[in-house]
């Protein structure tokens, strides 16, 4: 029996690429660039398992197509706001995702952002590698201090927990929250207390996006919103780009509405909205939250593994779908 044909869009880890190496037919993606539209088809059509990234954008047409032969597709990170679920669903594709393993990094991402904008640590490199330096004065690059700051995050998932003991017992901050459902043991165990979307945005020192992107959380940071926060408040978006409205982002840190902010993820990458990257009080990093190499070998591992039990017929470990 033929082995079952797995291609991968992207590069994986050498050792996650090996062990798939091991139990299927593998086909890399050699140069590792996104593939198109036409080139995705193409791939649903000639393969039983696509192990697919945030670069590929499969939406119901395309998991539609009457030729499609795949009938897996093993996601390498959590969130699969790129795949039509539904669609998947309905047509008995299975999707799987990669929950637990990058929580660590991606909160640590969020608390770097957090401290990056707040201490101006990009605008400093900045100035260090421009030779604009004149040296030490008592009163140059003045940050706000994020030690005992509020910090308010939106969406209490694993990432936002994380966030949040990192925030309390690292920075010794007051943590408010918002999210579909209360959580009473991170409410005992850290104080954080349960608010308003509105409360939450009004009060917060620095306002964290770590929710789902979904058709609810869609520009759920817009202008009406971050209107809501304080001139002195700092926004980080380590989730999806989506959730905020980037072009009411852009205008409302230009015109000094809001102090700053750190980002990691944007609407429509790898593009940037260029006016973002013309202020000082933006940090912009380049979708890394979850990019160290023990976390994506373990991503690998996982998807890895979730594509495996579809071939063996068991239950998959990491089901979206
Ligand atoms: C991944 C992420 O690296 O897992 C996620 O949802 O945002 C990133 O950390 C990326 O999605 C890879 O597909």
């Amino acid at each position: 029996m033929p082995l079952p044909r797995v291609i991968l869009t992207r590069r994986w880890p050498a050792a996650c690429e090996a062990a798939l190496a091991q139990k299927f037919e593998l086909v890399r993606n050699e140069r590792d660039m996104p593939m198109s539209r036409e080139a995705l088809v193409e791939a649903l059509r000639s393969c039983d398992a696509l192990g697919a990234t945030v670069t590929d954008s499969l939406d119901a047409q395309m998991l539609s197509d009457p030729d499609r032969r795949a009938g897996m597709i093993g996601n390498f990170g959590v969130g699969f706001n790129h795949i039509d679920i539904s669609v998947a669903e309905q047509l008995g594709i299975r999707v799987s995702n990669t929950p637990g393993v990058l929580t660590e990094a991606t909160a640590d991402i969020a608390m770097m952002l957090i401290l990056m904008v707040a201490r101006r640590a990009g605008e400093g490199e900045r100035m260090l590698r421009g030779d604009r330096w004149a040296g030490w004065s008592p009163t140059s690059l003045l940050g706000t201090q994020v030690s005992g700051a509020r910090l308010g995050i939106i969406g209490m998932g694993r990432i936002g927990a994380a966030l949040a003991h990192r925030a309390v017992h690292g920075f010794g901050m007051r943590v408010s929250y918002h999210n579909r459902s209360r959580s009473p043991e991170l409410e005992a165990e850290l104080g954080a207390e349960f608010v308003s979307l509105e409360t939450l945005l009004g009060a917060a020192d620095f306002v964290s996006l770590n929710c789902p992107s979904n058709a609810e959380t869609r520009h759920l940071i817009n202008a009406q919103r971050l209107s809501l926060m304080r001139p002195e408040a700092f926004l980080v978006n380590t989730a999806r780009g989506d959730v905020v409205d980037e072009a009411a982002l852009a205008a409302a840190l230009a015109a000094g509405r809001i102090a700053g902010a750190g980002l990691d993820v944007y609407e429509e990458e790898p593009l940037v909205y260029p006016l973002l990257k013309q202020l000082e009080n933006v940090v912009l990093l380049p979708h890394q939250g979850s990019g160290t190499q023990a976390t994506r070998e373990a991503m690998g591992f996982m998807a890895a593994e979730n594509i495996a039990a579809y071939f063996e017929g068991r239950p998959l470990p990491n089901s979206v779908c």
